[in-house]
């Protein structure tokens, strides 16, 4: 019985050990990504403006999360309002996008 117990215990400690295990390594895999930097250099520049402006002409594609870090309005759509607003930040006119400065995924 006593060694039920003991086992029990155990198991329960392992079980704890690795779910914490897994929530760390699961927060450490998150990759952190700048609204507006849409081609994913780690910088909002003129290029990034410059692919909102080709994709909404339909110049170029963007895939998943280029889209979210394009839509910086966050209005579900990414178009030359966009770009818009990244060139004002990049003048200093704007110092944040509406939908803040940066996501996880
Ligand atoms: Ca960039
Ligand atoms: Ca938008």
């Amino acid at each position: 019985m006593k060694d039920i117990f003991k086992k029990t215990i155990l198991g329960l400690c392992v079980a704890a050990t690795l779910s914490s295990m897994f929530s760390i390594n699961a927060h450490a895999a998150l990759t952190r990504r700048l609204y507006g930097d849409v081609n994913g250099d780690g910088v909002i520049s003129k290029a990034d403006a410059e692919m909102i402006l080709q994709s909404s002409v339909g110049n170029t594609s963007l895939d998943k999360y280029q889209f979210i870090a394009a839509d910086v309005n966050g209005d579900g759509k990414v178009n030359a309002q966009d770009a818009t607003l990244v060139l004002k930040l990049l003048a200093g006119t704007i110092t944040e996008f509406p939908v803040g400065d940066c996501f996880y995924y």
